[in-house]
């Protein structure tokens, strides 16, 4: 079985400048500690790096560029802070210590993420440290939010009382667990109070990641059949339960799935994941384990845009990569079972948990919780949590669930709901709850286009068109991203919208509601108020010709390509 991290078993020739950065950091420390002390308002270039290890971009606020008061060239520097949350799931004190942070530090909202986790915007440099220690007071980390290494772990989101949720968390964080990084450099600098560490940093070993950790980020995630709402396709690592008599009795462990790409590279691409091997629960750590140092030795270190495992898959084929895997697997490689996703549940509104409590699911537009004029979701999640108390589960489609909820609950949820202008799920349309858009523009420095701020408009005109239609009960979903990276999954959705460069978006049509299959490209270069239309020329016929209860992806599929394509 390979063991130690071996990053010189390395197919590409020239080494990134980010692995030397990461070798040379003393195990992700680099100069962050004396930065962090100077009265300077944003980090180096080595070090914009290695922040990420610690959970949080260095920005700039795009919306500032245009200011002409604004040097040419100068840059407004903010800071994005994301917490690591497995399974998603927070306490009612972790969410309103969030809340009090996104007032006292970042721009006053809090950003449910696609990963089910949490994120500040608008943070400066000076709250930098302020706002991470703080967070970690609440027992909440943001240590591996980002970075070269696993991600947060997602799990399905639904607090039901059953063993197979239970357990899918419990695997959630024990895996979180397994794959931290050891380094204590995150504790010296942001948790131990003092300024600078003196002398010589305390090195430990990293058993999975070694000296230069992964070549890339990694992502892993639990789904159940009848729940993918986490979407397992678009993991590196995927573990599918196989449920017998109300107990996980195995899983399926996929890999090889990942949405990133570059437009006009053609060898960039997402991929959807494929099914390994099967194992049985007592090998979930082990399996992973060995998934990912797979990753750290046969990962390209040369080109960060094809650094991702799935390419390894795909350039190995699933044969090769079967049998790499098992000289790392402690156990014999078992050929995977026919286990269908059939569900993809968003868990809004009223629902028993099965123990005597109730959840109640609040749709969150864009995942952004904010207070906007008369709509005051912010403050009425606060409310809500400080007088009820809930668990909160935040879900991959960026949503809220309040748990453990007693039944008298729902008439102050009503009333308070009422009170600050927010929308309950059933006043929602289909096409909106089943909606996401990436941050974008003005934080994100890679959109080329707008997408949180976008989506709305482009959901009211399909609200529109969908219900003249007759459409409006069809669970269609659609996903926007500001450039072609794929924040919010969106080649695996029914409609996606990918940003190209300014207004100009590239529409897919033909993915499905449970992202198990990859979406095509409809029209390039579409006009950000061309978008519904085009669309339209697709509906129209999907709404005449379409086989009882077949989706809007199913249809463009089985209609083809280019059939559809020419319908534009
Ligand atoms: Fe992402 C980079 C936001 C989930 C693929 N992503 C970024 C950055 C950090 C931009 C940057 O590198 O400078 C974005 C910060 C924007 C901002 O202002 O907040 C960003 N990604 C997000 C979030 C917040 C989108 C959201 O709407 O929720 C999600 C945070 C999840 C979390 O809690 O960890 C987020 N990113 C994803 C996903 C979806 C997923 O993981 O299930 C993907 C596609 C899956 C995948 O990884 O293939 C994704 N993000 C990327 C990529 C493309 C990577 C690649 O393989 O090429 C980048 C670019 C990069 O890494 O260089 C990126
Ligand atoms: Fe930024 Fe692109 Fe991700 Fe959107 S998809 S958050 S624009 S990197």
């Amino acid at each position: 079985m390979s063991s130690e991290p071996n990053a010189t078993e390395n197919p590409a020739p020239k080494r990134s400048p980010v692995e030397a950065i990461k070798e040379s950091s003393l195990q992700l420390r680099g100069t962050l500690a004396d930065e962090l002390a100077h009265d300077v308002d944003h980090f180096n270039d080595q070090s914009k790096q290695l922040i990420k290890f610690h959970g949080t971009y260095q920005q700039d606020n795009r919306d500032a560029r245009k200011e002409s008061q604004r040097k040419p060239g100068s840059k407004a520097f903010i800071f994005m802070v994301r917490c690591k949350i497995p399974g998603g799931k927070v306490t009612a004190a972790q969410y309103l210590e969030i809340d009090r942070l996104a007032e006292a530090y970042a721009n006053s909202t809090l950003r449910i993420t696609s990963r089910q986790g949490f994120q500040l915007h608008g943070v400066l440099k000076d709250n930098l440290k302020r706002t991470i220690k703080e967070i970690n007071d609440s027992l909440l980390t943001t240590l591996g939010a980002c970075g070269d290494v696993s991600r947060n772990v997602m799990a399905p989101p639904a607090p039901l009382a059953t063993p197979v949720h239970q357990e899918l968390q419990r695997q959630a964080d024990l895996l979180a667990a397994h794959f931290t990084p050891r380094s204590r450099a995150y504790h010296e600098i942001w948790l131990n109070g003092k300024s600078i560490p003196t002398g010589t940093p305390e090195l430990v070993d990293e058993p999975i990641y070694g000296k230069v950790y992964l070549p890339r980020k990694f992502k892993a995630a639990f789904a159940l059949p009848d729940d993918n709402s986490t979407d397992i396709y678009a993991q590196c690592l995927g573990y599918l339960a196989d449920v017998k008599d109300g107990a996980i009795v195995g899983y399926n462990l996929h890999a090889g799935g990942g949405m990133g790409m570059t437009h006009g590279n053609v060898n960039t691409f997402p991929c959807i994941a494929q099914a390994i091997c099967y194992i049985t629960p007592d090998q979930v750590i082990a399996a992973g384990e060995a998934v990912i140092k797979l990753f750290r030795d046969h990962g390209n270190r040369g080109d960060r845009k094809r650094a991702r495992l799935k390419y390894v898959l795909h350039d190995w084929g699933i044969d090769k990569f079967r049998a790499t895997l098992q000289t790392y697997l402690p156990f014999p490689l078992v050929p995977p079972k026919d286990i269908p996703v059939t569900g993809f549940p968003l868990r809004l509104g009223w629902h028993e948990q099965g123990d005597g409590k109730y959840f109640y699911g609040i749709s969150v537009e864009n995942g952004r919780i904010k207070d906007d004029g008369d709509l005051r979701l912010r403050t009425a999640l606060r409310k809500l949590v400080e007088k009820l108390q809930p668990t909160i589960c935040l879900t991959p489609m960026q949503d809220i669930l309040l748990c453990d909820l007693p039944k008298a609950a729902k008439p102050l949820i009503n009333r308070l709901l009422t009170v600050y202008g927010i929308a309950k799920p059933e006043r929602i349309s289909l096409v909106q709850q089943h909606s996401m858009a990436c941050p974008a523009i003005p934080t994100c420095g890679l959109a080329l286009s707008e997408a949180e701020r976008a989506l709305p408009g482009v959901i009211d005109q399909l609200e529109d068109e969908l219900r003249q239609l007759g459409l409006q009960n069809e669970k269609i979903s659609s996903r926007m991203t500001g450039c072609p990276n794929g924040c919010v999954r969106p080649y695996q959705s029914d409609i996606g919208i990918v940003g190209r460069s300014g207004d100009k978006y590239t529409v897919f049509v033909g993915g499905n509601l449970v992202g198990s299959r990859l979406n095509f490209i409809l029209k390039d270069l579409v006009p950000l108020d061309q978008i519904v239309p085009i669309l339209l020329r697709v509906l129209e016929p999907y709404k005449k010709d379409r086989q009882p209860d077949e989706g809007f992806g199913d249809y463009c599929q089985r209609v083809g390509a280019e059939k559809i394509c020419a319908l534009v």
